[in-house]
């Protein structure tokens, strides 16, 4: 009873009263609306697993093109070998089924089979092995003739990855697939899941979620992507499995039975992708060829973000930015404004008693170097006085029940509101309109929230799944739907924004996605909480996130729900120095959390990594131009580089971020020192330059001022000077920063905010460091550097720093290198 009052309680605080009343009233709608539409609503409950049919024996096998066809006693595969490591799998139990359609009907793919280059394979029949052989110059596909089971094997003949019972299907629609675990295997992936950073041993689900605040080992949340790496035999094999379907799913790593991988969905088909590496970053490279690869933010995106729900009124903003800029001193490039900026949460619409006049505002914002972004939700208040919502009506948008006609309501902020159908690219473009006006006075960027999507209720509700969407004018059911409906929201706000500001970089921020969404926009883990737990959880959901081909992301820093501490909140500023989306972000009745909340220490702290960002963006610039072009994370699993090295498979409380760095934050409270992994290679501590010899266990200083950071040797690491926004000046120096030893680094730079870098406006400058001895047999560091590229910086000189120069007695030889030309 007093939980009930409770929760009345806090739902009322929290949402206002009529937005309760919605809420509770839709428990009886929905109700309603079921027994309404009842012969749309499935009631069968799941098939057991020992209920599917299997493939069975392989009648007959025939090539066509890039294909083979299989038939076998209970349907066909078809294998397309789009490169020697990319094959799909395409398994159709009907004979209806065509892989064509499915591949045209996927969200996912970007590159479709027609693009793909020619790729030589051999059709054999092995006889010894009754089975059929698929060989390309990268691997096996073999097809046992007695059951219809897949296997992949390496050129030698040693499995990469086999069926267990194989593919399975049921009548009433769901598919399956079943694998086998190899014994030493790992696995990564599957988008955001708020677990360590190895997934064996558990099943989770695909179904976007909104936890409203998640913990520890809770499944699914805001973000599934269906794609599963494996790493095992010490590193020799590496794989990855897509699993394009967008209907609610699962990935089984284990946990049914521990030596058995199985992957399904309720409905749709059975087509997976086999990605072969077996180095992961040929895995991330083909991956994301295959769904799209993460486009080049505008260079502030990579500076400070402040935020939280919600700075207003008008004044709090202004004073937050003289708190920035005049009284504290901390470099910040963006302030984020939440939904209460909107008129009663009224997408696309400014407060007029918060904000009465946001051009203005925005302006001298703008004048002080500071982005704004505003939020956006997918859930349109009804309302017939509203333009949006009446416009929606008009120009027929929003989602209805299977007759067609009835329009579904469902509670959000504003009450309820209408949800627009971003499967139809009709609505897409409607939608992508309705940036216009905020990107008139002067919003930057976008964040999209709640697009799972989340409506009000008991327990993560959203969409009834026989909700009608147009899904490209096939039309289809929620249930397909779902998965994709944030990323669709992103897509339309992404497209728009390119139509809205031609040339420019388009800035959006999604809270949901599913495989491919990288293409569109980038993402936030969501409503995390202000505990030293999920300070830890950010390192290998990042890690599971950027190895899911979704590498720009971050989580909000200090904490969302709950209370963060002076000392947890510089902890995870410290880290987020090396996160792709560096933001501080907190909930509605969260005390301040900004850098300078608790005073000292922690604000002097908190202001020398900021900086330290700051001088770091080449170099992250770089690493977002690396994943950029080949898929590669920004922030990499220490397996990175060395897939061999067993120490690291699931070690989750150090990352790499880019070529150089390996951070090992603080994750526990009152720590003054840590344990650190430094896997084999020479490492420079980066505050005392002192080196050491990998593998090792080293114990490292952590004292609160101290992130434990680390700089491989034979790196060098171009920094900036400390601004206090990116393009508060020119840059007229960088610094580059050498660390001895054998090696090769690149720095990428172009004007940080255009399109131009596409055509041509770009500069790659390598750096290489070569060890070596002089006649005497004293040791020489050779340095040499080459460009490529038209951009030209502003910039003339490079001052280079030496760390350590341990050994090298004498000064340079050569004269000290000159600057860009
Ligand atoms: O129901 O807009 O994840 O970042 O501050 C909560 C208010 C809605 C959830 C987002 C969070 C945001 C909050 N939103």
């Amino acid at each position: 009873m007093f939980k009930l009052l409770w929760l009345i309680f806090r739902a009322t605080r929290e949402m206002g009263l009529r937005t309760l009343w919605y809420t509770v009233t839709y428990l009886f709608r929905k109700r309603w609306y079921r027994a309404r539409f009842k012969e749309h609503v499935q009631t069968q409950p799941a098939p057991a697993l020992s209920d599917y049919r299997r493939p069975g024996q392989v009648v007959n096998h025939e090539r066509r093109g890039r294909s083979v066809a299989i038939t076998c006693d209970g349907g066909i595969y078809t294998l397309t070998v789009l490169a020697p490591d990319v094959i799909r799998v395409y398994f159709d139990p009907t004979g209806d089924g065509d892989p064509a359609v499915a591949e045209m009907q996927s969200y996912a793919i970007a590159k479709p089979e027609a693009d793909w280059p020619p790729c030589e394979f051999q059709v054999t029949e092995n006889r010894s092995e009754n089975s059929i052989e698929l060989r390309t110059a990268r691997l096996v596909c073999r097809i046992d003739r007695a059951q219809g089971r897949l296997a992949f094997l390496d050129l030698d003949g040693r499995v990469i990855n086999q069926d267990e019972s194989g593919a399975g299907w049921h009548p009433q629609g769901p598919v399956a697939c079943q694998k086998q675990i190899q014994e030493d295997e790992h696995f990564y992936g599957l988008g955001e899941r708020a677990f360590g950073l190895d997934l064996r041993g558990r099943r989770y689900a695909n179904w976007n979620t909104d936890p409203r605040t998640y913990k520890l080992g809770q499944d699914p949340i805001h973000l599934c992507i269906p794609v599963l790496l494996g790493l095992h035999s010490g590193g020799d094999q590496g794989y990855a499995i897509f699993f394009d379907n967008t209907f609610r799913g699962y990935f089984d790593l284990g946990e049914r039975d521990p030596g058995v991988m199985s992957f399904g969905a309720e409905d749709g088909a059975l087509c997976y992708y086999f990605i072969y590496g077996p180095a992961m970053e040929n895995v991330l490279d083909r991956y994301t060829e295959l769904t799209g690869r993460t486009p080049l933010p505008p260079l502030w995106m990579l500076g400070y973000h402040q935020s939280r729900w919600s700075y207003h009124p008008e004044a709090r903003v202004r004073q937050l930015a003289r708190d920035f800029r005049q009284v504290y001193h901390v470099p910040c490039d963006c302030i984020h404004l939440d939904i209460h900026y909107m008129d009663d949460y009224r997408c696309f619409t400014w407060n007029s008693r918060r904000f009465p006049n946001p051009a203005k505002k925005i302006d001298d914002l703008h004048e002080q170097g500071f982005k704004i972004i505003t939020i956006i939700d997918p859930g349109i208040k009804v309302d017939h006085d509203y333009s949006v919502c009446r416009d929606g009506l008009e120009q027929d948008v929003f989602c209805k029940y299977p007759d067609g006609e009835t329009l579904f309501k469902g509670p959000v902020w504003p009450g309820d509101c209408y949800f627009p159908d971003f499967t139809d690219p009709r609505v897409r473009e409607w939608w992508g309109e309705l940036y216009r006006e905020l990107t008139a006075v002067g919003v930057d960027g976008f964040w999209n929230d709640m697009n799972e999507p989340a409506i009000f209720g008991l327990h993560a509700t959203t969409m009834p799944s026989f909700i009608s969407h147009d899904m490209e004018g096939r039309g289809g059911r929620h249930a397909e739907a779902h998965n994709v409906y944030g990323m669709q929201m992103a897509r339309a706000a992404v497209e728009g924004l390119k139509k809205i500001r031609p040339g420019e970089r388009p800035v959006c921020i999604t809270r949901s996605g599913w495989a491919g969404v990288q293409r569109y926009a980038m993402s936030w883990t969501g409503d995390n909480r202000s505990s030293w737990t999920h300070l830890w959880l950010s390192v290998p959901m990042l890690v599971n996130l950027g190895l899911s081909g979704l590498a720009h992301t971050g989580p909000d820093i200090g904490g969302y729900s709950r209370f963060a501490t002076g000392e947890l909140f510089t902890r995870w500023l410290q880290m987020g120095v090396f996160m792709p989306f560096f933001r501080s972000h907190t909930f509605v009745h969260s005390k301040d959390q900004e850098p300078w909340s608790w005073g000292e220490p922690y604000l002097t702290i908190n202001r020398r990594y900021i900086e330290l960002r700051y001088r770091l963006l080449p170099y992250l610039y770089t690493a977002f131009w690396q994943c950029h072009r080949t898929g590669q994370p920004i922030v990499r699993p220490l397996f990175w580089d060395d897939q061999r090295d067993e120490e690291t498979y699931t070690l989750d409380d150090q990352f790499l971020c880019g070529d150089a760095f390996l951070a090992a934050p603080v994750l526990e409270k009152g720590a003054t020192e840590r344990q650190v992994y430094l896997p084999e290679g020479t490492w420079y501590d980066f505050w005392t330059d002192e080196m050491y010899e990998g593998p090792a266990h080293v114990t490292v200083e952590a004292g609160l001022e101290r992130l434990p950071l680390f700089v491989r040797a034979g790196s060098v690491v171009p920094m900036w000077p400390v601004m206090q926004y990116v393009g508060e000046r020119a840059v007229d120096q960088v610094q580059l920063h050498v660390y001895p030893g054998d090696g090769e680094s690149v720095m990428y730079e172009d004007d940080g905010q255009t399109d131009a870098f596409q055509a041509g406006a770009s500069r790659r400058t390598y750096f290489t460091l070569t060890t070596g001895a002089d006649e005497q047999g004293e040791p020489v560091l050779n340095f040499a550097r080459r460009t490529e590229g038209a951009y030209e910086p502003a910039y003339e000189d490079y001052e280079i720093v030496v760390h350590n120069p341990h050994g090298l007695t004498q000064g340079p030889t050569q004269g000290p290198t000159q600057g860009p030309t």
